[in-house]
C-alpha cells in the first residue's frame, strides 16, 4: 500500500499520469490521509496540497470536491465514501469503451496521440467485439506516454505503428479516425489535452479525419462557467533539455486547446454528443 507522500510523488513526477488515474489516485491519497487527521477541517488543507499537484486536472478537482462533499464531520464513512466514487467512475468508464467501440468501424485506422485511459479502453472493447483495426500513435515528447498506449495496445494484439512525434503528418493522411482524450472541457466545448493534439486536430481537419474526444464528464470545469480560464500547466523545462545558457529560454507546456469546431463530437458516458450538448448537460450535473 503506497503512502499519501508516494502517491504525490508520482502524480508530480508524471509516474501516475492520465486525467482519469490522476483522479483516482488523488481520492486514494485524500482517503489514506483521512486516518490519519482528526477531521473534515484538517483533511480539507491535504485535498487542496492534492489539487496543486497537476494544475490542469479539473477531474482530480471534481472527484476530491466530491469526496469532501459525501464524508462525514468525523469521516467515519471515508471508506464507503472512497469505494462508492472508485465504483462509478469505473461504471461510467464502462460504459464509454461500449459506446465508444461502436464509432470504429472494422478496417480502420485511427491515430491516437500521448495515453488516454478512454482511448485504449474503447479500443480495446472494439477489438474483442471481433473488428479489427490498426493504430498509428506518436510517441508524445517529452515523457513518451505514446509508449504507453503503444505497449498496452499491442500486449492486446492490436497493431500500432509508432513515430516520432514530428512524421505526425506523413502518417495521420494514411487514418480515417482520430482519438484522443481530455483533460479539461470548458464551459465553450473546447477541449484541453496533452500538447500537440491541437495540431493532430487541424491536420485532422486537412485530411477529413472523424475526430472524437474520448473522455468521461467529470473532466469538466466548472469554473469556467463563470469566466475563470483553464489554466495551462508548464512543466520544468528540464524535461525538455538540461542544457543551460543566460540566452536559452525553455517552455514546456503540457497541454494545449482544441476548438469544439475540429472535433466531430465528445465520446463520453452519456452517448456520442456534440461539445454544445456535451456542456449543457454538465452544466446540469456540475455547475
Ligand atoms: C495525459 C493526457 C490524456 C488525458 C486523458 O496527459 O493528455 O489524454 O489525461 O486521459 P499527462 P484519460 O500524461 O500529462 O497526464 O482518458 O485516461 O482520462
Amino acid at each position: 500500500m503506497q503512502s499519501f507522500d508516494e502517491i504525490i510523488l508520482d502524480i508530480k513526477s508524471l509516474k501516475i499520469q492520465g486525467a482519469t488515474d490522476v483522479a483516482l489516485s488523488a481520492i486514494l491519497a485524500l482517503n489514506i490521509k483521512s486516518k490519519e487527521v482528526k477531521g473534515k477541517n484538517e483533511l480539507l488543507s491535504f485535498a487542496k496540497i492534492i489539487e496543486e499537484t497537476r494544475p490542469t486536472e479539473p477531474g482530480m478537482r471534481n472527484l476530491l470536491t466530491l469526496y469532501m462533499k459525501k464524508v462525514s464531520d468525523n469521516l467515519e464513512n471515508s471508506d464507503e465514501v472512497y469505494e462508492q466514487i472508485v465504483s462509478d467512475v469505473k461504471n461510467s468508464a464502462k460504459k464509454i469503451y461500449e459506446i465508444g467501440s461502436h464509432v470504429i468501424k472494422d478496417g480502420a485506422s485511427i491515430f491516437t496521440v500521448c495515453h488516454s485511459s478512454n482511448v485504449v479502453g474503447i479500443m480495446k472493447k472494439a477489438w474483442e467485439s471481433g473488428k479489427r483495426f490498426q493504430v498509428f500513435n506518436a510517441e508524445t515528447r517529452p515523457h513518451f506516454q505514446g509508449r504507453k498506449t503503444a505497449k498496452e495496445l499491442t500486449e492486446f494484439g492490436i497493431p500500432v505503428t509508432h513515430f516520432v512525434d514530428n512524421a505526425a503528418y506523413r502518417y495521420i493522411k494514411k487514418c480515417d479516425l482520430f482519438m484522443f482524450g481530455a483533460d479539461s472541457i470548458n464551459s465553450m466545448g473546447d477541449i484541453i489535452n496533452k500538447v500537440g493534439t491541437h495540431n493532430y486536430a487541424e491536420l485532422s481537419k486537412r485530411f477529413d479525419l472523424t475526430t472524437y474526444c474520448c473522455t468521461s464528464s467529470i473532466k469538466f470545469n466548472s469554473k469556467t462557467y463563470i469566466g475563470e480560464e483553464e489554466e495551462i500547466e508548464y512543466r520544468d523545462s528540464i524535461e525538455v533539455w538540461d542544457f543551460q545558457n543566460p540566452n536559452l529560454k525553455i517552455l514546456n507546456p503540457a497541454f494545449d486547446k482544441v476548438e469544439k469546431e475540429s472535433v466531430d463530437g465528445i465520446i463520453c458516458e452519456w452517448g456520442v454528443m456534440s461539445p454544445v450538448e456535451f456542456v449543457n448537460k454538465a452544466i446540469e450535473n456540475y455547475a
